[in-house]
């Protein structure tokens, strides 16, 4: 069958009762074979006309029915449940429809979590996730136990299944995953910090909120960050949990303290490792080594094990990662900064004066508090992509500001405006949709323009 039978018309309606898989990425394809797998039916449909798993849809399951572009609420007849892509938001008309036909929509997660039978820990934050999820496989592995990490970290869930049984499944979950999650039942739930994001996705930043603290409903126990007066107001009081915090903890607690002229992680009054042995920049990584200390407390890792992977961890690539010096002027690529309080922990942990290059989908974000947070550590900014205005008046009168087209253009205007001690930093405090694929590919296209310079 070619590819071209799969694909109905978008306004046809499909004759049998299935669940159906809205969404063609990486976790709509991960759906797939798992279903498939399964013996499963379903009815495939994307909002795009070209969304980019198509081909491989068909490999996976040769006679999959496949719906594209506008499609018509009539394919939601007959259909019981949907499994939906985290992309797409529920104000979606097709969503919205299948909503007020009373039609199920979960996450993939949910499906997950049915199948999953080893412990779960599940991390969730505005910030700080990936990072914090990353250092948990790690400790894992450098304590003798195995895990398998993945969802919003880049692997989807389902695909974990496919693999041996660890000891650990640990889950990097986003606001879209958990919102359509009903049942979470995780050994430990991390929860970093909140701050605004995201809210072309949901319609407040209440609901925003409600999706993050959802991580703890079916927890057996729980990390929370002390320093966040509302997340303490939410985290459950009757299950083990651990703070974590930047002041000094207390008995029970990961936080920062001083001992002998030197600032250390600690837990309650014990001193554990020195900052200056960690390998991460900035007091942002000091608070997520801490909450991942604390997640691998809950999960009882051997506490040595655990500080040797903080002290050799030296950040994930896109994150803070340096790309190199020219003439007088280090290069940083922090794309993954795709909020306005991951851009400004980025810049707030820089030595010396910073020419910022930002830019690409807003997603409601605090450009006015982005520029009154950062205009005294920043030389200039240099402005890309579609909210390039909003970015530029709420800088506006607070420092030079230079309007680039893309990225090669912003470079050299970046540059020009330096001096020699400054970082040019990429931190976009926006998602990179509007001109990339992802985060990842526009922290590629920066680095081979600075090593452009530095050839
Ligand atoms: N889309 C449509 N129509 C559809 C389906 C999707 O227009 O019918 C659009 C979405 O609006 C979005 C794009 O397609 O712009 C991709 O959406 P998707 O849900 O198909 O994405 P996947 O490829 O399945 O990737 C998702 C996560 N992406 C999002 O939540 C947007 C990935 O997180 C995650 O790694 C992957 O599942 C595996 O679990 C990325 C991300 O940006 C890194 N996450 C956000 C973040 O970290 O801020 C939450
Ligand atoms: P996430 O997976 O939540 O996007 P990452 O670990 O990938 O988080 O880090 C993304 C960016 O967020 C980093 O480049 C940095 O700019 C910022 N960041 C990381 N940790 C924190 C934190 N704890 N608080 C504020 N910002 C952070």
């Amino acid at each position: 069958m070619s590819i071209a039978e799969n694909i109905k018309p978008a306004m046809q309606q499909s004759a049998k009762t299935k669940d159906l898989v809205l969404g063609l990425g990486k976790t709509g394809l991960s759906v797939a074979r798992y279903l498939t797998r399964n013996d499963i039916d379903a009815i495939y449909v994307d909002t795009r006309d070209e969304p980019p798993g198509v081909e491989e849809l068909c490999t996976i399951n040769p006679t999959a029915e496949i719906f594209l572009g506008e499609i018509s609420e009539k394919v939601l007849k007959g259909i019981s449940r949907i499994i939906a892509s985290p992309g797409i938001t529920d104000s979606h008309p097709f969503l919205a429809a299948a909503h007020s036909n009373g039609i199920e929509v979960i996450s993939d997660i949910q499906l997950f979590v049915a199948e999953a039978d080893a412990p779960l820990v599940a991390v969730t934050g505005s910030n700080g996730k990936s990072t914090v999820t990353t250092l948990l496989n790690l400790m894992c592995d450098s304590a003798g136990k195995s895990s398998l990490a993945g969802a919003n970290l880049g692997v989807p869930a389902l695909d974990l299944l496919i693999k041996d049984k660890p000891d650990f499944y640990i889950l990097e979950l986003s606001s879209f995953q958990l919102k359509r999650t009903q049942d979470l039942p995780v050994m430990v739930a991390v929860l970093l910090n909140i701050s605004s994001d995201h809210l072309d996705w949901h319609t407040t930043e209440q609901e925003y909120r409600k999706a993050k603290y959802h991580i703890f409903s079916g927890a057996e126990s729980a990390v929370f960050n002390r320093g966040d007066a509302d997340a303490v107001a939410h985290f459950p009081r009757d299950i083990r949990s651990l703070s974590f915090g930047l002041d000094e903890p207390d008995g029970d607690g990961y936080g920062l303290r001083n001992d002998a002229g030197d600032v250390f992680l600690s837990y309650g009054s014990k001193s554990l490792l020195s900052v200056t042995d960690l390998n991460v920049v900035g007091i942002h990584n000091q608070a997520n080594c801490l909450a991942a200390l604390a997640a691998g407390h809950l999960m009882n890792l051997d506490l040595s094990s655990m500080l040797a992977v903080l002290s050799e961890f030296s950040g994930l690539p896109h994150r803070m990662q340096i790309v190199g010096r020219y003439r007088g002027v280090l290069f940083i690529n922090d794309s993954k900064a795709t909020n306005v309080a991951a851009a400004i922990a980025s810049i707030s942990s820089i030595q010396g004066r910073v020419v910022l290059i930002a830019g690409g989908q807003g997603k409601g974000g605090d450009f006015d508090h982005l520029a009154k947070s950062t205009s005294e550590y920043l030389r200039a900014v240099v402005l890309i992509g579609e909210d390039a205005p909003a970015l530029e008046s709420a800088f506006n009168g607070l420092i030079p500001i230079k309007r680039a087209s893309g990225l090669a253009e912003a470079v050299n205007f970046a540059v020009k405006l330096s001096k020699t001690g400054d970082t040019v930093l990429l931190a976009p405090a926006c998602a990179s949709y509007d001109q990339y694929e992802g985060y990842q590919e526009r922290g590629d296209h920066f680095t081979r323009e600075v090593e452009a310079l530095l050839s």
